[in-house]
């Protein structure tokens, strides 16, 4: 007997995100409780389900798809598998007519071989659209007979559900033989316990030797108790007695916590000891983050489409063909068609980076992830401890190592290149904004690698979201690029400025919230915020009093708790990384406004220092609203952090970026590290179509450094559903490659977790930081003096190798000297002290060239002119 294909979409791919779930089944069995020990219940007792499950009546009822006939063989039922199918659905073996009663719990076994290994899907679902499933696993079949048994409770009643066992996707022929397959009723749902190990909690990583060194203890004990800092020789390093907490909020747990900051000996192998119980081990010593601070941006490279991603770069394990080149079977990207009625050109919108575990690339969050990468950059040119070395031309995994150009710029080359062709071209209508996004025209199933993908792919409408996002970026780069690539700057900036004025035109064209099929909707309808974002970087590289006035009558610009949300800066909520922009890097605000938007970071800081403080686990985030990406608001509440940090110098805001890495990496109540590939409990099986390997063990785990969404209370994945009803806030989440709402990664979350692992690597005492930079600047003084005042021009020379952008020159006069008007440079002057930026043009001086400037001032009697200069704080010498 033989049986149409069926439709490809199975109910579980789907229902892939928030607004579009259909409430499914549960659907928990030996794939999850092999990784996350869930405890079984009892066997199952109902009748008997299936029809003819030992084949010992030949081959009815059980069906098979056209391409896979099927034969009793030896007393099991045998079907030839044809090579090059794609999709799970495109093989199929199953049975219908089975019946299945709301709220019942199920028991479902079989035994399988097959010739070669094969990760099949087993599915128990509706036989008709919407093919809801009440069950959905992977389950790795090998050559060997293995006998798999799940337990599942059905959702809604069926009369005639489907066991569907999908054994397409593989580019090889093989042999798939089942037997003795069972579904009885009556099984008790299991109940999900999280494996949380130890009760003490710490960062699996280390502590910085000189930072502050904190942990957790979860225990109902409700006086102090005794902990102990064993070396890893087994002596004792310390000891000292915790401070019971009580109860926190986004666990429910009853603890306690410790600090030990006053243990500065280096070393591996630490353990805390408290009441019997011994935490992970961990280290204490410096360098703890340099090999993040690569990894996490090598994420960006492992994720570019459109090109081949290089074994010499990143290993074996993680080469890949490129994706998305119109090879088949892909369809795409250099010739995309709008979605119908959308368009009727085609762009080639090639290149950039995945945003997440899909294949959809989205302006909206490209832009911002880009910018934070750019922004992580550009905080070695402004910020005094912040070291660009490590992310210099041929230090990161990129394949334009040696061009001159610092490979975390090549990186963002390569995703700002795409945004751009993302622009609607002149003379269409709606020209110069940015399309909101490219994706597949349905969800594809896991796993799936991107050159594998078949699907149509798909512009969608352009919106205001997006144009801001491109002009935000675009405005960044073209400030970076222009000492190393003057025709991609100059593209940059028409990009942006193109986009500005489209957004003007068209403030308010929102993406539709429903427009989820195939890729996220990444919906906004307040652009407030991106307005304000790409003012303010367009006013930063251009110094246009357009964007100024944009801002200062921005309904943000002064409102400290909407420039920076409690909840943090996300893909919705962009206005403060405008507004760390504009305090950090030189601009033309006069000094009072500078002062008034430095104020309203360390302002935001302070609360974000505070939350950390209160925090039963230390994370510098309020609350218990952990939301999709919760991880990500937390990294981002350590960006502003760390910007306080490097405005001010004052360790209360370090170490609570160093809190917060504490709770990433271990300290916390699921006592897990949310970052693949660091520490002892850590994230594995994160959503993601090609590092799949929980679904097919040839594909490997997420490279190391890849940042888990983290809890998230809205629970809208199945798994989650199925495992986490009633969690706690902080414990809303499960390493379970199918569960997208909390265990996702992307590339809006891995870029503040690049910034902040480049942030504490800097941190470190020992690595040079910490010592004057290298004057590597001539400065020339010249002053024509007259009875109360003078006239002074300033010429910097660059004696280094390295372009300086953007300048800073920093001087104290010796006497009483007041500046009174300046040229060719903006000048601030606190007391004695004068700070001198670029103006809008001339802000990179490249190896070799000069810069000039000027002022007049007024002065009352003999005064000498400054001798001591610093360019960026480094002492020039002077002629
Ligand atoms: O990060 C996004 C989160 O804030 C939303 O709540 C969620 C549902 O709309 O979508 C998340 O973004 C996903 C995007 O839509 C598609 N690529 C993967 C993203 C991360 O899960």
């Amino acid at each position: 007997m033989s049986h149409l294909p069926h439709p490809p979409l199975s109910a579980t791919r789907r229902r892939h995100r928030g607004r579009n779930l259909l409430l499914g089944g549960t659907a928990i069995g030996a794939l999850i409780a092999g990784a996350m020990a869930v405890p079984y219940a009892g066997a199952a007792e109902g009748p008997e389900q299936i029809v003819n499950g030992d084949f010992s009546a030949g081959t009815a009822p059980w069906w098979w798809t056209e391409n896979s006939p099927a034969s009793v063989v030896d007393g099991e039922l045998c079907a030839e598998v044809p090579a090059g199918t794609l999709n799970p659905w495109d093989a199929i073996v199953g049975q219908d007519d089975i019946p299945l009663v709301a709220g019942e719990g199920y028991e479902l076994s079989f035994t399988a071989h097959a010739s070669i290994p094969v990760t099949i899907r087993t599915n128990v679902q509706m036989a008709v659209d919407p093919w809801t499933t009440e069950h959905s696993s992977a389950d790795q079949i090998t050559t060997e007979p293995v006998t798999v048994s799940h337990i599942f409770a059905a959702d809604a009643d069926h009369d005639a559900a489907q066991l569907a066992f999908q054994i397409g996707g593989s580019e090889e022929a093989f042999t798939f033989c089942l037997d003795n397959v069972s579904l009885t009723g009556g099984a008790e749902p299991p109940v999900y316990e999280p494996d949380t190990g130890s009760p003490v909690r710490v960062n699996q990583v280390g502590y910085l030797t000189e930072g502050p060194k904190s942990g957790t203890f979860v225990s109902d004990e409700t006086t102090p108790l005794a902990w102990t800092l064993n070396a890893s020789d087994g002596t004792t390093a310390a000891t000292g007695t915790t401070e019971v907490f009580g109860t926190d909020p986004t666990s429910d747990q009853h603890v306690h916590t410790f600090d030990f900051s006053e243990v500065t000996e280096p070393g591996e192998g630490y353990t805390v000891t408290i009441a019997g119980e011994t935490s992970e081990p961990f280290d204490i010593g410096d360098g703890l983050y340099s090999q993040l601070r690569s990894d996490a941006l090598a994420y960006f490279y492992h994720n570019r489409s459109g090109i081949e991603i290089d074994a010499d770069l990143v290993g074996a394990e993680y080469a890949r063909p490129a994706g998305h080149l119109n090879v088949a079977p892909n369809q795409g990207d250099d010739n995309v068609p709008c979605q119908p009625g959308v368009c009727d050109y085609t762009l080639d919108v090639t290149g950039g980076w995945y945003d997440a575990g899909d294949h959809g690339k989205y302006v909206v969050n490209g832009g911002i992830s880009v910018a934070q990468m750019m922004s992580e950059y550009e905080r070695t040119l402004t910020a005094e401890h912040a070291d660009g070395d490590p992310l210099g031309d041929g230090e990161l995994r990129v394949p334009e190592q040696g061009n001159g150009i610092p490979d975390i710029l090549d990186e963002a080359a390569w995703q700002l290149d795409f945004l751009m062709k993302m622009q609607v071209p002149a003379g269409e209508e709606l020209a110069g904004m940015a399309h909101h996004k490219i994706h597949d025209e349905n969800w594809t199933g896991l796993p799936l690698l991107p050159h594998n993908d078949p699907q149509l792919r798909e512009l969608h409408p352009p919106s205001t979201a997006a144009t801001l996002n491109l002009a935000a970026a675009a405005a960044q780069c073209a400030r970076l690029f222009e000492p190393y690539d003057a025709a991609f700057a100059d593209r940059c900036l028409t990009a942006a400025t193109t986009a500005w004025q489209a957004a003007v035109a068209n403030p308010e064209i929102y993406a539709d919230p429903n427009d989820g099929t195939g890729g996220g909707a990444y919906s906004d309808n307040n652009v407030t915020d991106e307005f304000y974002w790409a003012a303010a970087e367009l006013f930063t590289t251009t110094g246009d009093p357009v964007y100024r006035e944009h801002l200062v009558t921005s309904p943000l610009h002064e409102d400290t708790d909407a420039l920076f949300p409690r909840g943090g800066l996300s893909w919705q909520s962009t206005a403060g990384l405008g507004a760390l922009t504009l305090a950090t890097v030189p601009n033309e605000f006069t000094a009072a406004e500078m002062t008034g938007i430095r104020a309203r970071v360390t302002e935001a800081a302070d609360g974000f220092a505070a939350d950390s403080q209160a925090a039963a686990y230390g994370v510098p985030f309020a609350g218990t609203n952990y939301v999709w990406g919760s991880n990500s608001q937390v990294l981002n509440n350590m960006v502003v952090l760390g910007t306080a940090y490097d405005l001010t110098g004052d360790s209360k805001y370090s170490d609570a970026v160093l809190r917060g890495m504490d709770y990433l990496l271990g300290r916390n109540p699921l006592n897990q590290s949310y970052v693949t590939g660091y520490g002892e409990r850590d994230s594995k099986n994160q959503h993601h179509r090609f590092w799949a390997n929980q679904l097919d063990p040839d594909l490997p785990n997420p490279a190391p450094g890849s940042v888990a969404g983290g809890p998230n209370v809205e629970i809208q994945d199945p798994v989650a559903q199925d495992l986490l009803q009633g969690c706690a806030p902080a414990m809303c989440y499960v390493d379970h490659i199918e569960s997208w709402a909390t265990n996702e990664i992307t590339i809006n979350w891995n870029a503040p977790l690049a910034w902040v692992a480049a942030f504490v690597d800097d941190l470190e005492p020992g690595d040079g930081n910490e010592e004057p930079e290298e004057a590597a600047c001539e400065v020339t003084y010249t002053s024509y003096r007259w009875s109360s005042g003078f006239t002074s021009y300033v010429e910097i020379t660059n004696t280094g190798t390295e372009p300086v952008s953007p300048w800073e020159l920093t001087w104290s006069f010796a006497d009483n000297q007041q500046i009174t008007h300046h040229w060719s440079s903006q000048i601030t002057q606190t007391g004695q002290d004068v700070t001198a930026r670029p103006a809008a043009w001339n802000g990179t001086i490249a190896p070799g060239a000069s810069v000039s400037f000027g002022f007049n001032g007024t002065s009352a009697g003999q005064v000498a002119d400054p001798t001591a200069f610093q360019l960026n704080g480094g002492t020039c010498t002077t002629a």
